[in-house]
């Protein structure tokens, strides 16, 4: 797979061609404010490299999940996030939308299970 897939809105947010709310970026890893909100703090984590869901990972991708993890819990300490829940759907069937991987990091609020 190529870094980049021209035709994915989130690979067009990654290279700033797609304006968007940047709250941590590093050379692996764009967080970003999601544009519908579904708690206070609502971010999504992504890979720079187009990766199309967490089913396309591969066992190489070890220092990417980590760098994605880390800049996470950066971002919710920052916010001061006691609680929060991270969520990655996977495929059209569980309500993915973007088929560029991405991690949801909600907080702000009470969080019910299980999700709908
Ligand atoms: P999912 O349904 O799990 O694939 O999540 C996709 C999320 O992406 C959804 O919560 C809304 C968000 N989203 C869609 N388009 C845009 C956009 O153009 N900018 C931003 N910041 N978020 C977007």
């Amino acid at each position: 797979m190529a870094d980049r897939d021209p035709d994915c809105l989130f690979c067009k947010i990654v290279a700033g061609e797609i304006p968007s709310e940047i709250v941590f970026s590093n050379d692996h890893v764009v967080v970003f404010r999601d544009a519908n909100p579904k708690a206070p703090t609502h971010v999504l984590a992504v890979p720079r490299r187009h990766v199309a869901s967490a089913a396309d990972l591969t066992d190489a991708d070890g220092d990417l999940l980590a760098a994605l993890f880390g800049a996470m819990r950066r971002v919710a300490a920052d916010v001061g996030l006691r609680g929060y829940r991270i969520a990655t759907n996977v495929g059209a069937e569980a309500g993915q939308s973007v088929f560029h991987l991405h991690f949801h990091l909600l907080g702000g609020r009470p969080m019910s299970w299980p999700p709908g």
